[in-house]
């Protein structure tokens, strides 16, 4: 691939990216995507013909050479590759997992007294999941018992994961008959790189088996209980108001962002900026107050929890530091860029690490412990306010939109039936009449290599014109509330006539930010909730819907996508050919034989306008299945109640008031 140097409106489709592009270009600093466009991409080890296992390699299977050193084929080494990186993302998503219930257990025990039970009613209802009792006992008794099995979860002698039996009784026979159920978090991803050392299990097939066994722990496992032990620790998210885009960052004020995924030191640093002490020191230093925003991950947890806004997604973070404007970015944990440090000693920008996983030369680490939690992340902040007397000159793009996150299974549950009457019954209704054509949830990262936010933009766009709902995680859904679709009145001004409707009898955006990258389990038991509604069949696999990750890059996506193929979705992973482009063979084992083996399949197509046509004949398809009406957008817009005019009329914090009313964000900041 040749070396190309794009042009800020060539990287980017974010109006405030490309105003900080351009300032990276006037001053000759260096970015995540100056360095892509400086260094093209290996496309031997893109197309997964590179084997690095052992030290008779590296080995690199072009042109006439169709085996390895120690004879491993192109599909051995590309099942390998995909396997490994699987395994890397899964033990990323499960060991925050692991971390939060250490949290809880230090909480329960007593030790950490900063935290508490935010969320009672899901510690009982996660109680109930992993065989602890709840009834007649004290909350910390409940949560230290809750923390000990979740914990058991990594690494049990014997059985299966628990949270298996939470999907539809279609898919555990599915992985049972397959032979993919994971028993042991911890286990399976050692068990994948054990396979996947030099002269070990060498059947593409086999080993792609245990990579859904693997990716499967992450789902079900991991991820799942982070997401459960998350809310119990800090509340199940309900819709709040906030904003999202670098104009969240204020020139009078302290900028603190907070940067990485896990949410127990970021919830603290929440705490400590609203402490009156800090705000008077922030005062006596020249500021105004203090403004908390966020980055990929750790930004979406404390949006749906706390309505601190989005500063932006991930290939925004050098981009944070170029307004000259952040005085700390506190990071913790996964997709932090090393290249931050170089850029933010041209700033007075202080990179704080907090992690004991995670250090970075040249910044300052202030190690994180949750004993001494808001004791520590006040010393950060009051390190943020020293900084703010030494800020040069600044640049702060005006770009923000207002958005409305928090759709949480449990809210979307409410929203749909009241508390009397939760359901996912109106959703299924929906689709069953057509009005809702399917669903997409689109997550995942942006990709220093595509064009920021592009991809995302024109694949929700296309499925919202359609009548597709969208649900979304991660920084696919940062970027969508930074377009501003995420709000009710987006539907008016994109959805197609169906979606419109529903949307506006619910008062509910088109676009549903649901969480974090480990809340896509939140998709997972969405869509084993209407899988047991009656009306869409038995299971996930058989539900109109599709997953996808147009613009991703990590590790995890890989994981993500795989137990999202493994509990039946068709999945598509844009922007390249994919990391298995070198074996057809595996190619064909990810698709076809994947759909065979388990009803989802897994594809990477590069193109916006072919993932679109892709995902709306698997919509289709799956309606057909079903025996469900064909799609007919002609059918709908002339129903509703129409609340949606009197509504705009109204300003934002009153607008979204009368929709969600004041239990709802009582609830998420309770
Ligand atoms: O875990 S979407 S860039 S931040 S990896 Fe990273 Fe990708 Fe963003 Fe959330 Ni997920």
């Amino acid at each position: 691939m040749a070396k190309k140097t794009r042009t800020p409106a060539e990287a980017s489709r974010d109006a405030a990216a490309v105003v900080l592009l351009e300032r990276a270009c006037e001053l000759g600093a260096e970015t995540a995507f100056s360095r892509a466009d400086a260094m093209a991409a290996c496309n031997i080890g893109g197309a997964g013909l590179c084997c690095k296992n052992c030290a008779m390699g590296p080995c690199r299977l072009v042109g006439n050479t169709v085996r390895g050193v120690c004879g491993a084929t192109v599909d051995t080494i590309a099942a390998r590759n995909f396997a490994r990186a699987v395994a890397a993302g899964a033990s990323a998503h499960s060991d925050h997992g692991r971390a939060l219930a250490y949290t809880l257990l230090e909480a329960a025990e007593g030790h950490a007294p900063d935290y508490k039970i935010r969320d009672p009613f899901k510690l009982k209802e996660v109680a109930g999941y992993l065989g602890v009792r709840a009834d007649g006992r004290a909350l910390e008794e409940v949560a230290k018992d809750v923390a000990l099995a979740a914990l058991a979860e990594f690494g049990k002698a014997q059985g299966e994961l628990i949270y298996l039996k939470r999907a539809p009784a279609k898919r555990q026979k599915i992985w049972h008959d397959a032979g993919i159920a994971p028993r042991a978090i911890d286990r399976e991803v050692v068990e994948l790189l054990h396979r996947t050392h030099v002269g070990n299990d060498q059947e593409a097939e086999h080993i792609l088996d245990q990579t859904m066994r693997c990716a499967l722990g992450d789902g079900w496992g991991g991820s799942m209980l982070a997401t459960d032990l998350t809310d119990i620790l800090f509340g199940t998210p309900a819709p709040v108001i906030s904003e999202a885009n670098l104009g969240v960052l204020r020139q009078d004020q302290v900028n603190i962002i907070v940067h990485g995924h896990e949410p127990t030191l970021s919830e603290m640093i929440v705490a400590a900026v609203q402490d009156p002490e800090l705000i008077e020191y922030a005062r006596s230093k020249g500021a105004q107050g203090i403004q908390l925003a966020g980055i990929c991950c750790t930004a979406n947890e404390t949006l749906l929890r706390e309505g601190v806004p989005l500063a932006g997604n991930f290939l925004m973070q050098e981009l944070a530091v170029l307004t000259g404007a952040v005085e700390a970015m506190v990071v913790d944990i996964q997709c932090i860029f090393q290249g931050l440090v170089p850029l933010a000693e041209r700033y007075h920008t202080e990179i704080i690490t907090t992690s004991p996983k995670a250090k970075i030369e040249g910044a300052t680490h202030i190690e994180f412990e949750e004993r001494r939690a808001l004791e520590i992340a006040k010393q950060i902040v009051r390190r943020a306010i020293d900084r703010f007397p030494q800020r040069g000159e600044t640049l702060i793009p005006d770009e923000r939109s207002p958005l409305v996150p928090g759709f949480s299974h449990e809210y979307i549950d409410y929203a749909l039936g009241g508390m009397y009457r939760g359901s996912f019954r109106p959703l299924n209704d929906a689709i069953i009449a057509g009005r809702i054509r399917g669903v997409v949830a689109n997550i995942g990262c942006n990709n220093a290599r595509v064009c920021h936010d592009q991809l995302h933009h024109y694949v929700v766009t296309e499925f919202l014109k359609h009548d597709v709902l969208v649900v979304e995680t991660g920084c696919g859904a940062i970027a969508s509330a930074m377009h501003g679709y995420m709000t009710p009145e987006a539907a008016l001004e994109v959805a197609g006539p169906g979606l419109r409707e529903v949307c506006e009898t619910v008062g509910m955006p088109p676009v549903l930010h649901m969480g974090s990258c480990v809340d896509n389990s939140r998709i997972l038991t969405v869509l084993s909730q209407m899988a047991s509604e009656t009306g869409l069949g038995e299971d996930i696999a058989d539900i109109p819907a599709v997953g996808m990750a147009p613009e991703w890059m990590s590790e995890k996506a890989l994981s993500i996508a795989t137990y999202c193929v493994a509990s039946g979705a068709y999945v598509i992973l844009g922007g390249s050919d994919g990391p298995v482009s070198g074996s057809e063979n595996v190619v064909r084992l990810m698709s076809e034989g994947w759909e065979n083996k388990v009803g989802g399949r897994l594809e990477f197509i590069e193109d916006g306008e072919e993932i679109v046509r892709r995902a709306l004949a698997h919509i289709d398809k799956k309606r057909a299945a079903l025996g469900l009406a064909e799609y007919d957008a002609s059918k709908w817009g002339k129903s509703g109640d129409r609340r949606m005019p009197d509504l705009l009329s109204l300003p934002l914090e009153e607008r979204i008031e009368a929709v969600y009313g004041t239990a709802a964000r009582a609830q998420s900041t309770a």
